[in-house]
């Protein structure tokens, strides 16, 4: 048997007990030890796997997740289980509780008060798409369409924090690559709290090597308590921590056109969301697009300007079906360049530059390769036809995944397993690539 159809044989029998064994009966947590509640763009790319398990599991774990959404539009970062004890991950429930008490959460529901990237509009149409009979028939594109349409609003007209037509993000975990070196620079500027004040949790699961610092959490809760102690405001210039980042706003963008079918699907207006789609787009190649690089950076809306940092969030505009042909093979040469190797270096996309100075193999969001990250770039890589490219990833993530034990990430060289393993998204996201 050949490694790929061996990796084949592998994946979907172990895809499947990882997301049996994470499923909590109304939705699937990360990973049972670090990670015991429901994130929120995990719980997008589970249900995209998840789907071609149980169309009914995969509706369910999108509906879970909107049932928290806030009264402003927001979806939460985090929805807690309750019957986990608090100490079981920091910060707890208990972190995000402004004084006044109110979160702008519905009744009974523990919730973070910070955001993840918008993932879920796309998920909910590729569920509905696994079964557009059931979906309508049972009421979940109805059900969902508004809170996904307020999702957005809440994005476009609460988080235009730079004023240039962008979503920003307020703290290190909105955009989900928490300790990227995109963020060294902004995050300079924010004092970290005392080490002593807080009690981390993670460190029980994972290896110090493999996760940010303490001096990166001393920030991290800096800069939520501060927006919880502002009553979670979304002001311009009230946020020490305010950056575009360019993956948030592609996946924006995607889960827009997402919207647009959703409607046509249930006879609404598709066309507003394809004209904010067309903003977006625009805005996005204004503001964020550097030439020289050849990629999308970030900006750092407090400092001003664009961050001297590669991220692969500067690929993922490759999700983007408007985008010039010229920007689009910019980024193919850059993926394929020295600074991310993909098919020349390496077989899976790092999460940074292999030649930034900042760049760790083993460190979280420092280097390593993530299976969300290369899974939505070889999305993107088939959507604008580079096919043997998108296949040679799909072949990769398909083997490395198997081999790693379905781990949260991998070291981008050696393609040896980081941080935890039996990791839902790796799980789902590699599930979907194998049917
Ligand atoms: C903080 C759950 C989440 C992912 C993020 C990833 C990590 C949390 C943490 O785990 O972040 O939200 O505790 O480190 O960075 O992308 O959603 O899997």
């Amino acid at each position: 048997m050949t490694s790929a159809r061996r990796a084949l044989a592998q994946v979907v029998p172990g895809a499947r007990r990882v997301l049996d064994e994470n499923w909590t009966g109304s939705s699937t947590v990360p990973s049972r030890g670090l990670y015991p509640h429901q994130w929120s763009w995990d719980s997008a790319f589970i249900a995209i796997g998840s789907r071609h398990l149980s169309v009914r599991r995969a509706q369910r774990e999108l509906e879970t997740l909107l049932t928290a959404q806030w009264d402003d539009g927001r979806i939460p970062h985090i929805v807690y289980n309750q019957a986990v004890p608090p100490g079981a991950y920091f910060p707890g429930p208990d972190f995000w509780r402004p004084s006044t008490g109110h979160t702008g959460a519905p009744p009974g529901v523990a919730t973070s008060g910070i955001v993840q990237p918008p993932v879920h509009a796309l998920a909910c149409l590729l569920v509905h798409r696994a079964d557009p009979r059931a979906s309508v028939g049972s009421g979940f594109l109805a059900r969902t369409y508004p809170r996904l349409a307020a999702w957005h609003r809440y994005l476009t007209d609460r988080r235009d924090l730079g004023g240039g037509g962008l979503v920003a993000v307020v703290h290190p975990w909105e955009p989900g690559m928490d300790n990227s070196p995109c963020w060294d620079a902004p995050l300079a500027r924010v004092d970290p709290v005392p080490p002593e004040t807080f009690q981390r949790a993670d460190l029980d699961h994972g290896a110090a090597t493999d996760r940010p610092t303490d001096l990166d959490y001393g920030r991290y809760v800096r800069l939520a308590a501060d927006y919880r102690d502002g009553g979670y405001e979304d002001r311009p210039g009230s946020h020490a921590f305010t950056v575009e980042d360019p993956g948030v706003n592609a996946l924006l963008i995607a889960s827009e056109h997402a919207l647009a079918e959703i409607a046509s699907s249930l006879g609404a207006d598709p066309r507003p969301h394809r004209a904010r789609a067309a903003r977006l787009t625009a805005a996005l190649l204004d503001r964020l697009w550097d030439p020289a690089a050849g990629l999308f950076l970030c900006r750092d809306v407090v400092g001003g300007g664009l961050i001297p940092e590669l991220s692969a969030a500067g690929l993922l505009p490759l999700l983007v079906p408007e985008l010039p042909r010229a920007t689009v093979d910019a980024l193919l040469r850059t993926a394929a360049g020295e600074h991310f190797g993909l098919g020349t270096s390496v077989r899976l996309v790092p999460s940074y530059d292999l030649r930034g100075a900042a760049f760790d193999p083993s460190r979280y969001w420092r280097g390593p390769a993530w299976f969300n990250v290369n899974w939505l770039l070889e999305r993107g890589l088939r959507l604008h036809g580079a096919v043997g490219e998108a296949d040679a990833l799909r072949a990769a993530a398909l083997e490395v995944a198997a081999a790693s034990g379905f781990a949260e990430y991998v070291d981008p060289y050696t393609e040896e397993a980081r941080g935890t393993r039996d990791f839902s998204w790796t799980a789902a996201l590699t599930l979907d690539l194998a049917v």
